[in-house]
């Protein structure tokens, strides 16, 4: 396991739906020791402190609930998003999942600059396929995958600087799906894993598989963990818990690949809402999981090869 710069930013995004409280999420997961279990397996980390949305002069839309502000996100988070990943490997601390349109945005005009293509893990109950156009609730944090796919109906945000090319986006942990999503991710090349495969499968076969194609690209690879991929009996503050979720053992498990793999190049952890939390207990399964990602094992073992 390589030594990382990571760099935390700080993203209290809490326009993407009306039950607030992620904006407190950043400073769970500081007060939960992220930084401090990061350095402990022998990272550098650094703090950037709190980001704040770009003010932008543009009217409320009728049909959308805090679409200003998500804009003003956007474009701050993909500005610090493209400069933290040509430093080092930046961890976005939610915030809920609108925070992804900026972050994964800024990392993806990294690696258009780069020359490597941008693969994206979305670890989620949901799908986030849904345009301004198509969503029926008017919350921007089930937006963001088609934002960075390309899709239409974003004329209000800034221009997706490098679209990704669905082949290139990893779904795993489904189970809430809208209709309007389904439809139009038939028309994808997208990897979509829902519950029901892994019950099948395992999630260890539909990892191994994208972790084999992102090697041979030489891609870089995006990690977006929204917390209500974990079955809320383990992670239960999130606003829109779905039951049926991974357990804490599968979302270990993908972990440990994905640091193993060597190939993850910046990570999300999105939609934790503390005033929803039990004593602390998600923020700590978070940090466990992101621990998990950057070293931490039971045992040391020689490192295995994802196949
Ligand atoms: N697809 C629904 C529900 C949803 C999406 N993302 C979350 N919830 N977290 C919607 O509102 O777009
Ligand atoms: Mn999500
Ligand atoms: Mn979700």
């Amino acid at each position: 396991m390589s030594e990382h710069d990571i760099i935390l930013i700080g993203a209290p995004v809490d326009s993407g739906k009306r039950r607030r409280g992620c904006l407190m999420g950043p400073d769970a997961f500081r007060v939960a020791g992220l930084a401090e279990a990061l350095e402990s397996l022998g990272h550098r980390v650094k703090d950037l402190g709190n980001l704040c949305p770009d003010p932008v002069d543009l009217p409320e839309d009728p049909h959308l609930f805090g679409l200003p502000e998500t804009v003003g996100w956007t474009a701050a988070l993909m500005r610090a998003g493209k400069e933290a990943a040509a430093q080092g490997f930046p961890v976005f601390l939610g915030g809920d999942h609108a925070l992804s349109m900026g972050s994964v945005a800024g990392v993806a005009a990294h690696a258009a600059e780069a020359g490597r293509p941008l693969f994206l893990l979305w670890l989620d109950a949901h799908t986030d396929f849904h345009t301004p156009l198509t969503t029926a609730s008017g919350n921007l944090h089930g937006v963001s995958v088609a934002y960075l796919a390309g899709r239409e109906g974003f004329e209000a945000f800034p221009a997706m600087p490098a679209p990704l090319p669905m082949r290139q986006v990893c779904m795993i942990g489904i189970r809430s799906v809208d209709p309007g999503e389904r439809e139009a991710l038939r028309e994808t090349e997208v990897h979509l894993y829902d519950m029901r495969h892994i019950d099948e499968h395992g999630i260890r076969a539909p990892l191994a598989e994208f972790l084999t194609r992102v090697e041979a690209a030489n891609g870089m690879l995006h990690v977006s963990l929204d917390v209500d991929f974990l079955d809320p009996a383990i992670a239960p503050a999130v606003g829109t818990t779905v039951p049926g979720g991974a357990t804490l053992r599968e979302a270990h498990l993908v972990m440990e690949m994905l640091c193993d793999s060597g190939l993850v190049t910046s990570l999300d952890l999105v939609e934790l809402n503390p005033f929803l939390d039990e004593r602390g207990r998600t923020a700590g399964v978070m940090v466990d999981l992101a621990a998990s990602l950057f070293g931490r094992r039971i045992f040391d073992r020689p490192t295995r090869s994802h196949a």
